[in-house]
């Protein structure tokens, strides 16, 4: 029997019924009969593209509450604490003992890769001014030894000081190319490339020693017979050790720093007792916002979304290492899943009319809208809502101070760029290189996570300060681009096959109408000149003086992220390492 209009209440599967078409004998009915069939297309189609919702498939998370609440250390015990403590004594004693310009040179820097030099800061401090006086009076044209010149170079730049680029003067041809002779010190070589990356735009002399060294290294790497300079060459070439994340500098460099003949045994024993210790105090602190998680009941309700907990406590930790700014790590770790929720949320699952009221919600901050919002919606925003009115409790308690409308203002302008971004998917819109980097680098929610941790170790706030900083400054603005640049770098590939706004490569491409490989390159050039921006505006202006390590430290966790592709939204391979060798894997001591 045919459907016909009774059918309406009838099962489910009278909807995809074809009717029975042009009787000629019951020619009205069957036009009749055929209308119907049309309209119930029409409405089954609508309900389909209105109630579907897309979903980012992402894979779940390979870090589940259970294993992490079971991570345990030995190094919270007080006597590898009192044994730390201990050894830092004679260290001081070997810094204050050192008189050779060199080995000054060489133990500040072995002291910051082994990531102790903390402990020691006044005295670093003090020996690098020493340095930097005796080099002003210095005759200017002095035969140098190129490496001690870079090392040098390197380690004032890296403590603000501004030592021009001429220092490698001496070391270059009259044709202003640098010696090819160089190329047999490839230790110097390497100083040399480790110092270039210190570089501000405009340094040609410097552009030159970064193409230098680079292209011998990269020359030179089978030939290097002894197998610890090698593979610090290779890793060098891989990421140079000005934008890499110090723990895992750290853990990788005190196990070459042990292979070393003249190693110092009690700088290592401190060196690997400090990690474990902070490790230990690591753990504890993914543990209670793993706990967090889970009591949120997100992972459970939301399941469209990317769950990654342990991922973002890895971001806190690259961004806020110390070991006294627990609290700052663990309010990042909130706000990065919350964010990660968010952008799934706008990217992936809400439709453009529920974007538009959550985003009005946020900006009005208006927990009295909350009924407004669809189930999913609701919840995400209350999380958002408590977490952030939390963090400015703490902050009016401990300094009578109130951060609310700073933060909704960050919130909003977040909510603002994510829902401008999803109107441009929703209507295939391909913005200009420019316009996009306009809201992306605010879209990658650069400057909440930096004002939270801007809130989180500053104390007190400084009004002129704060205020300064909401200009946004490049110390806002530099790092946020280079997480936005890297994330593009690592997660277009993916984006493009779930569906998703054209990131900085297709609109490079879609400007220029260069390739894929062309626009990447481009991404990868406005990176560096990024860098060198933050070199500039972060290091030698020395802006707010307790944020600058962290802001910098943004873009060395960014950079980490996405080395290797989507090491977020992917995380089972590096990210997992890392992750393993920062905060299961203690470093064996004797
Ligand atoms: C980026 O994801 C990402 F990792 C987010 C938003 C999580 C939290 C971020 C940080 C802690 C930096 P995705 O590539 O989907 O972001 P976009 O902006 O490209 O959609
Ligand atoms: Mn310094
Ligand atoms: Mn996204
Ligand atoms: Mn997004
Ligand atoms: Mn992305």
């Amino acid at each position: 029997d045919l459907p016909s209009k009774d059918a309406f209440l009838g099962p489910w599967w009278y909807w995809f019924t074809f009717p029975k078409v042009l009787n000629i004998a019951n020619l009205a009915s069957d036009i009749e009969e055929l209308a119907f069939f049309l309209f119930k297309l029409l409405l089954t189609f609508s309900i389909g593209v209105m109630g579907a919702r897309r979903s980012g498939n992402y894979e779940s998370s390979i870090w589940d509450d259970d294993y992490v609440q079971a991570l345990t250390s030995p190094f919270t015990a007080k006597e590898y604490v009192e044994q730390a403590e201990k050894l830092k004594r004679p260290v001081k004693m070997i810094i204050d003992e050192t008189e050779d310009l060199l080995d000054q040179l060489e133990l500040i820097d072995n002291l910051q890769r082994l990531d102790i030099s903390n402990h020691f800061q006044d005295r670093i401090e003090k020996i690098l001014d020493n340095i930097h006086r005796t080099v002003e009076c210095d005759d200017k044209h002095k035969e140098r030894d190129l490496y001690v010149t870079a090392l040098q170079f390197r380690l004032l730049r890296q403590h603000g000081y501004h030592v021009p680029q001429e220092v490698f003067c001496s070391f270059m041809e009259e044709d202003g190319n640098f010696k090819e002779c160089l190329a047999d010190d490839v230790k110097g070589i390497l100083s040399l490339y480790e110092a270039s990356f210190l570089s501000l735009e405009g340094e040609t002399i410097l552009d030159l020693a970064k193409d230098f060294s680079t292209h011998h290294l990269t020359q030179r790497l089978d030939q290097i017979t002894e197998p610890s300079l090698a593979d610090q060459v290779r890793h060098a070439l891989e990421l140079p050790l000005h934008w890499r994340v110090q723990k895992l500098e750290a853990k990788w460099f005190i196990h070459i720093y042990e292979s070393r003949f003249d190693a110092n045994l009690i700088l290592l024993e401190l060196a690997k007792l400090d990690f474990n210790i902070v490790q230990a105090k690591y753990q504890d602190e993914i543990k209670q916002m793993s706990r967090w998680y889970k009591e949120t009941g997100l992972p459970e309700k939301l399941r469209f979304a990317r769950h990654r907990l342990a991922e973002c406590f890895l971001w806190a930790l690259g961004f806020t290492p110390e070991p006294h700014f627990g609290y700052a790590r663990k309010i990042l770790t909130k706000i990065a899943v919350l964010i990660t929720i968010m952008d799934d949320i706008y990217d992936v699952y809400g439709t453009l009319d529920e974007l538009e009221v959550f985003t009005q919600t946020i900006e009005r901050w208006d927990i009295n809208a909350l009924d407004r919002l669809p189930e999913y919606m609701r919840i995400c925003f209350l999380a958002l809502f408590n977490c952030a009115n939390e963090m400015a409790y703490d902050v009016l308690r401990d300094q009578d101070f109130n951060i609310i409308s700073n933060l909704r203002r960050l919130w909003a302008e977040l909510s603002r760029a994510y829902y401008l971004e999803a109107t441009w998917y929703h209507s295939g819109y391909f913005p200009s290189t420019e316009e996009y980097l306009n809201t992306a680098w605010v879209s990658i929610s650069g400057p909440v996570l930096l004002f939270h941790a801007y809130f989180c170790i500053t104390n007190p706030i400084n009004k002129g300060e704060l205020q300064s900083l909401e200009h946004y400054p490049g110390i806002i603005r530099w790092p946020s681009m280079v997480l936005r640049l890297t994330d593009d770098l690592g997660t277009t590939s993916g984006e493009i096959r779930k569906g998703d706004v054209p990131k900085s490569i297709q609109c490079y491409m879609h400007e220029t109408g260069c390739s894929e490989e062309d626009a990447r390159k481009y991404v990868k050039h406005l990176i560096d000149v990024t860098l060198k921006k933050m070199n500039r505006d972060i290091l030698i202006e020395k802006p707010v003086k307790n944020f600058r390590t962290t802001a910098m430290n943004l873009a060395r966790i960014a950079l980490c992220m996405y080395q290797y592709g989507d090491g977020f939204g992917v995380p089972q391979y590096e990210t997992k390492k890392n992750l393993v060798s920062l905060i299961v894997k203690p470093i064996p001591v004797p």
